[in-house]
């Protein structure tokens, strides 16, 4: 009936990069079009930053349900040195005939599953008679390469990947294509190729990125261009964070808003590679010699585990001795969690270092702060194509991170960094995507609109 409320259940995956904006989809739909919103949880969490995020964003935003589903036992010493966030998608997709009772239970009118979760998800959604949409949390690019590398792995069977020219979108070269895709028979490709083949079979897909930031991507997939078929594309972002005290884990220990509180307008570079996934000992000494050399002030966000709970090194022993002590006055170091959303926010930041995870990149959009991409694996070189490309900040594709020829140095880094700060007009076009960005979001602009008739499907 027409004042039927729809139930929207959604269905991350695991990591940060996915959560933070399933949450805030959940916040959107459920405080701006009329939604209920299940969240399904599977305790316990991989990272503690995850199980943090989680019991903040229940706290503060009662209306958002939450559904806890089980892992079917699982065998991870089949995969022996897989990532743990890569050996949880696996567990989370044989563990998918579980969902049925689950959303049965909690009377859905549809679901938003995650893209890791893609292919084992629509067909429960298809017995239940429910409609299955996807939150895919990278960019459109990678969008469009997980829709089409399917029929390239068909077209060029046998003869390994190289540069992977997308229908209508552009050639992403062989270096950026994920490390993993290389190889057919690793874990992460496997579920890739499942997932992108069944991209077709979904009732719509949500993208977190705006028209602006990926016009070419964005187009030439609502095109159907990239796959024929393709379901409808909305281009919902940048989700906006759920801002409430707490949902975002401000738990200050370094006083980190009351230091950049005290430092002028533009001086600090803020460096963060995101919430997983370490660089090498090597390379954050590099990095802290490139910051001291640079001259800057900084507000750099140190993780060296792959998983948050086994980071017990000390700051002094990573970054090299005496480093601490020698830049106590211009440089504030943290193994904490930040507000990055409010980091990037606050003017005294202007410019971020950044492994360009999606989310990252989004939020740098949003805020209008110029970017130096650092990527390391994944998508993150994808991503800082897109950075480069949309004039959001700059990416010099022959640096080497974590890759056969070695690191970033402390020089090529400082000179970068100096180039950045020193150049006023290198902030017009992220200031202008960030205006792009705001229209997008507020009434009446695209991403909103997009969120809207998404809203209207369920
Ligand atoms: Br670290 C850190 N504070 O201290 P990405 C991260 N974040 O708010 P990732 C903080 O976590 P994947 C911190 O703002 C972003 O929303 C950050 O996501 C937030 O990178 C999120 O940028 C991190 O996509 O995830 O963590 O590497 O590899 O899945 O992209």
């Amino acid at each position: 009936t027409a004042d039927r409320r729809p139930h929207v259940v959604l269905i991350p995956s695991a990591g940060m990069g996915h959560l933070v904006p399933f949450g805030r989809l959940a916040v959107a739909l459920s405080s701006g079009h009329g939604c209920d919103v299940s969240l399904v949880t599977v305790l316990p969490t991989v990272s503690t930053a995850e199980s943090k995020h989680l019991e903040a964003l229940f706290d503060a935003f009662p209306a958002v349900r939450r559904l806890d589903s089980q892992l079917a036992p699982f065998d991870e010493s089949e995969f022996p040195g897989a990532d743990p966030f890569f050996l949880r998608f696996e567990a989370m997709r044989r563990s998918a005939p579980l969902l049925g009772p689950l959303l049965t239970g909690a009377g859905s009118s549809a679901l938003v599953t995650d893209i890791a979760l893609t292919s084992v998800v629509i067909p429960v959604a298809n017995e239940l008679r429910l409609p299955c949409h996807i939150l895919f949390t990278a960019s459109a690019a990678m969008l469009s390469l997980c829709a089409y590398f399917p029929t390239y792995l068909d077209a060029h069977a046998g003869s390994g990947v190289g540069d992977v020219d997308i229908p209508g979108v552009y050639r992403i070269p062989k270096a950026s294509i994920p490390q993993a895709l290389h190889d057919p028979n690793h874990l992460f490709t496997r579920q890739f190729v499942a997932n992108g083949r069944s991209l077709t079979n979904a009732a719509g897909i949500l993208v977190n990125t705006f028209e602006a930031l990926e016009p070419e991507a964005v187009a030439a997939l609502r095109q159907g261009t990239v796959a024929s078929g393709f379901p409808p594309v909305f281009a919902v972002g940048p989700l906006l964070p759920a801002s409430s005290p707490g949902v975002n884990q401000a738990n200050d220990p370094a006083n980190y808003m009351d230091w950049l509180d005290a430092q002028p307008a533009r001086s600090v570079v803020y460096v963060s590679f995101g919430s997983r996934k370490a660089v090498s000992g090597e390379q954050l000494r590099e990095l802290a010699a490139g910051l001291e050399a640079s001259g800057y002030r900084f507000l750099w966000v140190v993780k060296s585990t792959v998983v948050d709970r086994d980071d017990a090194a000390e700051l002094s022993d990573l970054l090299g001795e005496g480093f601490l002590e020698r830049l106590e006055k211009r440089g504030l170091v943290t193994k904490a969690w930040v507000e990055q959303e409010e980091v990037l926010k606050h003017e005294a930041v202007g410019l971020f270092v950044s492994h360009c995870g999606w989310n990252s990149v989004t939020e740098a959009a949003a805020s209008g702060v110029p970017v130096l991409a650092l990527p390391r694996f994944g998508d993150q070189r994808v991503n800082s194509g897109v950075v480069a490309r949309a004039g959001l900040g700059v990416w010099v594709d022959s640096w080497s991170w974590e890759g056969e020829e070695g690191v970033v140095t402390g020089g090529e880094m400082s000179e970068k960094v100096k180039a950045m700060m020193g150049d006023e007009a290198m902030r017009r076009k992220p200031a202008s995507l960030a205006e792009a960005a705001a229209t997008a979001v507020a009434d009446g602009g695209s991403s909103r609109r997009c969120l809207a008739e998404f809203a209207r499907l369920c």
